[in-house]
């Protein structure tokens, strides 16, 4: 059976996983409960827990292994949405076709949901009595991740994004701000299915290091192409608010032909990447395809 027959059985896995992490409305942090919900539950794409799974089908690795990594990269990965769109950064009103969190509940819930999500991640791969009882090296796991979220990931990235508005970036400078962005937390779901491969062979993680960095590229060159020929409807946030607030894409940059082209040479560098897995990689393939011919 290919990989994208299995996605709505890994989708509703990692629902009803992030369902059963998350708190449930209680007492008076009620508020801070439903707005970490209202962000998590019930939308977006999981293309991080699902290159999760996908990774883990390659390298044979027990599915109840994986929900942790799932579960915390989806929860670092709804943190960093609601705080981009708090008015202090993007200031949007959509996101995944309804209100974004500071505007459903307000600011100052807003900011704590993002915190309690992030605290929340680290805390599912430090308490998983799965990733406890198989002997996961779980601090390996926070590694990681922690490593993703931070200066050198994602807020390092998204600080280089708020100064560069108005001014136009090198090609080299782009990159690295979308590696950190975007792509590192891309590759951050591959390498922690990765760790959970007890002995996953040699030249194995960096393989798959090297294809989840391609592909976590062209997943933004994606999205940027995406703000450019999309519509508001079908990608769920206003679409052509990039070149509105003067922000530095690829399309802005380089063109919109020279986006496309550098995207089709990221697709091809991470798809060779699993030359050496043969067959058995047709989950990151399908996923690699998915990420570079999406339209939302
Ligand atoms: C820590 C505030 C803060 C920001 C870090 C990751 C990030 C920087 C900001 C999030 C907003 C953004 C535009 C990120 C670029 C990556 C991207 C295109 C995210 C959207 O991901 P999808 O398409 O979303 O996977 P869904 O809704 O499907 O989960």
């Amino acid at each position: 059976m290919p990989f994208c027959k299995r996605i709505p059985f890994y989708r509703e896995r990692v629902e009803q996983s992030l369902d059963q992490w998350l708190p449930k409305p209680d007492g008076l942090a009620a508020p801070l409960h439903e707005a970490m919900r209202y962000s998590v539950l019930g939308g977006g794409k999981r293309i991080r827990p699902l290159l999760v799974y996908a990774t883990g089908e390659v390298l044979g690795i027990d599915a109840n292994l994986l929900d942790a990594p799932a579960c915390s990269i989806e929860c670092i990965h709804a943190y960093s949405l609601i705080h981009d769109d708090l008015p202090a950064m993007d200031d949007d009103e959509l996101r995944r076709g309804k209100p974004t969190t500071h505007r459903a509940f307000d600011e100052a819930t807003a900011i704590l949901a993002g915190d309690t999500l992030q605290a929340l991640a680290f805390r599912i791969l430090a308490e998983d009595s799965e990733l406890m009882s198989a002997d996961i090296d779980q601090i390996g796991l926070v590694k990681v991740l922690t490593h993703a979220a931070g200066a050198d990931g994602l807020t390092g990235g998204q600080i280089i994004d708020l100064g560069a508005e108005r001014k136009r970036l090198t090609p080299e400078q782009i990159e690295d701000m979308f590696f950190r962005k975007t792509a590192i937390l891309i590759r951050a779901g591959i390498l922690m299915a990765c760790h959970c491969a007890k002995n996953p062979g040699p030249g194995v993680r960096d393989a798959l290091s090297d294809f989840g960095r391609d592909i976590g590229l062209a997943f933004q060159i994606r999205d940027d192409i995406l703000d450019v020929e999309g519509s508001t409807e079908v990608i769920g946030k206003p679409q052509g608010s990039d070149d509105e607030r003067g922000k530095s894409s690829y399309p802005a940059i380089m063109g919109l032909d020279a986006s496309k082209g550098r995207a089709t040479e990221l697709y091809d560098s991470a798809m060779s990447r699993l030359d050496r897995f043969g067959e058995s990689a047709e989950p990151l393939r399908y996923m690699g395809d998915y990420i570079v011919n999406r339209n939302q």
